[in-house]
This record gives C-alpha cells, sequence and structure tokens, in this order.
C-alpha cells in the first residue's frame, strides 16, 4: 500500500516533530551560502531561535527575482559536488536555475517513486513518459522515479503524436505520464489512426505541470478508459513529487517530510487558515545542494488538514486555482484561467482546445475566446451554431461575471504546444 510506510504514516505530531528538526538543519545549512548568510542576517534570526513550527515566519521569504538574480548563490556545496541542473523557462524573463547534489538527485526519484506507488504503479508497468526531456524536470523527473520503482520505463519525451500512439500500441502500455492538453489532443491521432485509447491496457495516467479542471480530468479518465492522477510540483522544489493525489482522488498530499508548505494571503503575507485559498510557500527540508527558505511560488491553492481515508496524514492542496501572475483582470474583474477551463471542459459540445485573446479598444478591455467545436456540432445549421455562440457566452458570463465574445472555430484549428498549453494571449498594451 505504501511505498514509505513509516514516512507515509507518519501521525501529525511525530510529523511536526520531523519538520522541526529538519527545519533547523535547513537552516544551518542554507546560511552556508553567501546568499542567505546575509538575508539572515539582516532579518536577525538563526536556527537556535526556531523552536516551532511557527518560528518559520521569522525567516524572510525568497522570491523567483532572487533566484534569477542570485541562484548560484544559494549553493552550500563546492562546485564540484553538483551533478544535474534544471531551468524552468518560465513565460517571462529569464531562466531560473536549480542545481542538484548526487543526493538530491536520488532524494528526488524516491519522493517520485513514493507518488507513482501511491498512485498505483508497480513493478510490470509499462510506463510511457511523454513530458519533455532536457531542462524541464518533468521528463527526467519521473523517469528517474519510475526506475527506482522498478516500473519498465518508456522515455518517448513530448510530441511526435503519431509515434506516441504506436509506443503505447507496440509495448502494450500500462501507465503514462502526461500534460492535460496534449491528453486532449492526442485523441485526435488516436482517431486518425484508427486506435481507441480504451482498447488498449492502460490504467493510469499522471497528469500535471499545468491547470486543469476537473471537468478537464473526467474527459481524460472517460476518453482514455483509465484513472488519471493530478501531479504538483515546480522545478525550484526539484520539479515534480511535491504533491500527489492518492486513490481517494480528494487533494494532493504534500510530502511534508520534504517540504514545508505555508499558505499566505499573497498581499499581507499573513498565513492563510485552512480551506483558504493563498499563496503556496515552501521551505526545502531535505535539500542538499541548494535549499531554499520560504520559497514563493505564486501558486494559489487551499490546504485541507482533515485526516484522509487512504491514512496518510501528509496534509491535502486543492486543486492548483491559478498563480497571482496570471490572473487577468478584464474591465476590473479578477479572472483565472481555470475558471474558463471550467466551464468550456464540462460542455459536451466543446472539442480539445480554446484559446482567450485580450485586447483593448477605446480603453475597453475586449475578452475575445475562440472555441473549437466537436465536428458532429460544427457541421450543423447556422441557426444551431448561433444557439450553441450564445449558449457558450452565458455559461461563461455567469461564472466570469464579464461577458466574454466568443468565436466558435473547426476542430484541431487552434495552435497547441507540445508542452505547456498557452491558453491566453494578452494583447493590451
Ligand atoms: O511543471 C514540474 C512538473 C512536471 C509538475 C511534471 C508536474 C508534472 P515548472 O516548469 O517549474 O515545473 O512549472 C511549475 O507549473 O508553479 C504551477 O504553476 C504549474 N503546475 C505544476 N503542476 C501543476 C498542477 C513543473 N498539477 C509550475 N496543476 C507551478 C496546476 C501546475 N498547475
Amino acid at each position: 500500500m505504501y511505498w514509505d510506510p513509516a514516512v507515509e504514516t507518519l501521525n501529525p505530531d511525530r510529523l511536526r516533530a520531523l519538520q522541526r528538526e529538519r527545519l533547523r538543519e535547513t537552516v544551518s545549512r542554507a546560511g552556508q551560502s553567501p546568499f542567505y548568510r546575509e538575508h539572515l542576517a539582516q532579518a536577525g534570526v538563526s536556527e537556535a531561535e526556531l523552536n516551532s513550527l511557527d518560528d518559520v515566519r521569522r525567516l524572510p521569504f525568497t522570491t523567483k527575482d532572487d533566484l534569477r538574480s542570485r541562484g548560484r548563490e544559494m549553493l552550500t556545496v563546492p562546485w564540484d559536488r553538483l551533478v544535474r541542473l534544471h531551468a524552468s523557462s518560465g513565460t517571462t524573463g529569464q531562466a531560473t536555475v536549480i542545481y542538484y547534489t548526487r543526493r538530491d538527485v536520488e532524494e528526488w526519484a524516491d519522493l517520485v517513486a513514493r507518488c507513482l506507488f501511491m498512485a498505483g504503479l508497480r513493478p510490470g508497468d509499462v510506463f510511457q513518459n511523454m513530458m519533455g526531456y532536457g531542462l524541464f524536470t518533468g521528463g527526467l523527473g519521473f523517469h528517474y522515479g519510475a526506475e527506482r520503482l522498478g516500473a519498465l520505463t518508456i522515455p518517448a519525451g513530448a510530441g511526435n503524436s503519431r509515434r506516441q500512439v504506436q509506443l503505447m500500441r507496440d509495448h502494450a502500455a500500462t501507465a503514462v505520464h502526461i500534460i492535460p492538453s496534449y491528453a486532449l489532443y492526442l485523441l485526435n491521432t488516436f482517431a486518425e489512426m484508427g486506435v481507441d485509447p480504451r482498447d488498449l491496457p492502460l490504467r493510469l495516467a499522471f497528469i500535471g505541470a499545468e491547470p486543469h479542471s476537473e471537468d478537464m480530468r473526467r474527459r481524460i479518465e472517460a476518453a482514455w478508459g483509465l484513472k488519471a492522477f493530478n501531479s504538483y510540483g515546480l522545478s525550484e522544489m526539484n520539479g515534480p513529487g511535491v504533491a500527489f493525489e492518492c486513490p481517494e482522488q480528494n487533494g494532493m498530499h504534500v510530502w511534508e517530510d520534504a517540504f514545508l508548505l505555508e499558505v499566505i494571503d499573497p498581499a499581507s503575507g499573513e498565513p492563510a487558515p485552512p480551506g483558504v485559498v493563498g499563496e503556496l510557500v515552501f521551505t526545502n527540508l531535505t535539500r542538499e545542494g541548494m535549499p531554499l527558505l520560504r520559497y514563493r511560488t505564486r501558486d494559489l491553492a487551499s490546504v485541507d488538514d482533515a485526516p484522509c481515508p487512504c491514512g496518510r496524514f501528509h496534509r491535502r492542496l486543492s486543486r492548483i486555482q491559478g498563480r497571482t501572475d496570471d490572473m487577468i483582470i478584464i474591465k476590473g474583474v479578477n479572472i483565472f484561467p481555470l475558471q474558463i477551463d471550467k466551464v468550456l471542459m464540462s460542455l459536451p459540445e466543446v472539442h480539445t482546445n480554446y484559446l482567450v485573446e485580450l485586447t483593448r479598444k477605446d480603453f475597453n478591455d475586449i475578452m475575445l475566446v475562440k472555441v473549437e467545436v466537436r465536428e458532429n456540432f460544427f457541421k450543423e445549421d447556422l441557426k444551431y451554431l448561433t444557439g450553441l455562440r450564445k449558449r457558450l457566452t452565458e455559461a461563461l458570463k455567469s461564472e466570469l461575471l464579464v461577458t466574454p465574445a466568443v468565436e466558435l472555430v473547426e476542430p484541431d484549428t487552434l495552435p497547441t504546444t507540445e508542452g505547456k498549453a498557452v491558453r491566453i494571449i494578452d494583447r493590451r498594451e
């Protein structure tokens, strides 16, 4: 049932005690880096003064800008102890680089193996990894984790859709790792090749790396004929393997022996209570080469600390609701892309893709939502399509509280990427 029973079933008191001990160790280790030596001195704290987990709040935050401009100064080991780097390109600005020691790579693989085992992957499974291998952590992170677990791993990498289908079929894949938008996109390739994924022995999908709604998950599960598990992580905290769903699928367990989680009000920096959405802030508890203290992820979610029937006490994260930096403000109303996803993915007429374009005319924000419509509906007459457009507009309006312009487009005509989907194009000045 458990990959690491002793750690996964630690009761809350013992888990907190372990975190306290590791927090002190981490702060002491981080303090050996030039960056944190300076920052801890400025904040006037040392590890000796950290008596409770709440004391973490006395430590300074670390931001993405800090990482970009001073990342190398956060290293706590000599250069020749590092064996790997990954970088996150991000949508804006310069890449952030994370360095790993051998132990960091091994611990990361073990955390990913823990996630995969929890969701049901076992030795004997054939696991096709369809995420990019390279600087992105999705490919190698899962690759090492799946091998550590002992699954037969196919390093398919991203893209090349026909080959993906062929590989799954030829090697009788039972599990896949895939970006959710690509999981929907690949359905077209399956159809073109006359293959029904439900006829393949697939039983598990691990989906993550980009926001997606519950409706999108259900669509993937139905069309592929498998169970899809939500997977959360970020390069700054190794990559994937930070939080993952168990078979209960009621939130993602954060591995609290490795990460200290805080949820804060992004404006005030004060803690948000359980159940209230706030910004996720993580402190590494086990990382050797580059431990980060109170890293502000910009990801928004809430935490659930109620016990989970699976027997793990590691608290659960809600679905990621969005990022503090991807919130769109239209006519003064705050909108998260996930809200649009939720509406569109719940409608059977909507095909696999959509795109939101924002422009401004005469000081007015204009939101245009281009929606692919399934073939059989697109073939209907003009009257039907006008009615459909109206219904979509109404559904979006009631969720978003602003009225978008909706344009219906033919299936498979909107641009796709091999990696994370780009759903919003903001052309406002
Ligand atoms: O996306 C790591 C990863 C790879 C996670 C494979 C899961 C699977 P980055 O490229 O650094 O790392 O991007 C991290 O992606 O801060 C979130 O905004 C977003 N993200 C990751 N997982 C999820 C998820 C990888 N399950 C950023 N739901 C994070 C929503 C997610 N957003």
